[in-house]
């Protein structure tokens, strides 16, 4: 059984947002789609309590973009974005929610970042989902949405890791690409055995 997985599709990653992501608000039309054709639809929100240790305001004398170590390795910090409950946290308003059955927010512990929608930053800290997709006999996902080289890149490669197919729709995400970022993402998601596919070769199968 096979779920769509979409992917931080919110305001503070698109244009006008505080980490948007170059034409964040383009691949919508399509991940709409792609709702539409999906039987199992499951969101992530990235959900930060303000004074997140990801975001570079959180350090003195650090800047966005620029890395520090944490408790768990290195971490590049952020402007602050996806502040619980701030505009800028919620889903596009263009996105078609209504039909998700799962929404894993992500982030919210104050010293831990979490791009995969699997585990923390630290590696070791699940955020419920591999089993929740085993419960539900979940064994293929399509991954869709924000940003290619970070939620979406992990996500990739921790669900290969937990044993699930893994899908990434090439036209329904968008990167950030920060420091050669994106083009080392779709590496890392090919040496890790994650299938790359359009919209419309997905949109073709039953
Ligand atoms: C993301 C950076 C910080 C993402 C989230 O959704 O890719 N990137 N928080
Ligand atoms: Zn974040």
């Amino acid at each position: 059984m096979r779920a769509l997985l979409v992917v931080d599709i919110q305001n503070d990653f698109c244009p006008g947002g505080n980490l948007a992501v170059p034409g964040g608000d383009a691949i919508i039309a399509r991940v709409n789609e792609l709702i539409e054709h999906f039987g199992h639809v499951l969101l992530t929100q990235d959900w930060h309590p303000a004074g997140h240790h990801s975001f570079a305001s959180t350090h003195a004398g650090k800047a966005p973009f620029e890395t520090t170590e944490l408790a768990y390795g290195p971490q590049i910090l952020w402007p602050d974005h996806c502040v619980q409950g701030t505009h800028g946290a919620a889903f596009h308003p263009d996105l078609h929610i209504d039909k998700a059955q799962l929404i894993i927010r992500k982030g919210f512990r104050k010293e831990i970042d979490s791009y995969s929608a699997f585990f923390e930053n630290d590696h070791e800290t699940p955020t419920g989902l591999a089993g929740y997709l085993r419960e539900r006999g979940i064994d293929t996902l399509y991954l869709t949405g924000l940003a290619t080289d970070f939620c979406v890149k992990y996500s990739a490669l921790d669900g290969r890791a937990q044993g699930f197919t893994v899908f990434v729709v090439e036209d329904a995400v968008r990167g950030i690409d920060t420091q050669g970022s994106l083009a080392q993402a779709w590496e890392e998601m090919r040496e890790a055995g994650v299938a790359v596919v359009s919209s419309e070769e997905v949109m073709q199968i039953a």
